[in-house]
């Protein structure tokens, strides 16, 4: 049952829940496979360590960031025990509006989803400016984002567990 906040200082850095109970789902989009490969490993890693069996990590590849909305709706519809889906992908700017459509509709997309099977659907996605900036946030001097989505998901499962 959930307790009564006090103070939001109590919170910012709530104890991260044991996974051992959860079973998660990563969808990873292929394009800048170099960025997202390490946000991917940076989430499986995550997971691993706070106690997620492997056997319980079900991961699936998609072509590209705008797939992951089917991806996590897919896994969702065959999958009812799943506690949590982490999308991760990386959108960098180009020359032309791709950019914003597939960021729009990735972050309206998972957001839908989430809501549609009440189970947490996490936006691990990268919309950066250049490759630099995808560098910097995939293990690089800003962390790693995928060990951040991992973190968010076992936050989550946890509340939607509990609460
Ligand atoms: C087409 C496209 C472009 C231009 N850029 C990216 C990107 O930076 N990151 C990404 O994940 N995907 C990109 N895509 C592919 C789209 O996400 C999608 O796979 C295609 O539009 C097919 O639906």
């Amino acid at each position: 049952m959930a307790t009564q906040l006090k103070n939001l200082s109590d919170f910012s850095h709530t104890t991260v829940p044991n996974g051992a109970t959860f079973k998660i789902a990563i969808a990873v989009a292929e394009w800048n496979a170099e960025i997202t490969g390490s946000l991917y490993n940076g989430a499986l890693k995550t997971l691993l360590d706070h106690g997620v069996a492997a056997e319980n990590i079900l991961s699936i590849a998609v072509p590209g960031s705008f797939e992951l909305t089917s991806a996590a709706d897919i896994l969702l519809k065959k999958h009812t025990d799943l506690d949590a889906v982490i999308c991760l992908g990386c959108v960098i700017q180009g020359d032309t509006k791709h950019f914003d459509f597939i960021c729009d509709a990735v972050a309206h997309g998972v957001t839908q989803v989430s809501v549609k099977y009440s189970k947490p659907v996490i936006f691990g996605v990268l919309t950066t400016n250049d490759l630099q900036q995808a560098i910097d946030r995939a293990g690089g001097k800003h962390g790693n984002k995928g060990d951040e989505a991992a973190i968010t998901a076992l936050k989550m499962a946890e509340l939607a567990a509990t609460a």
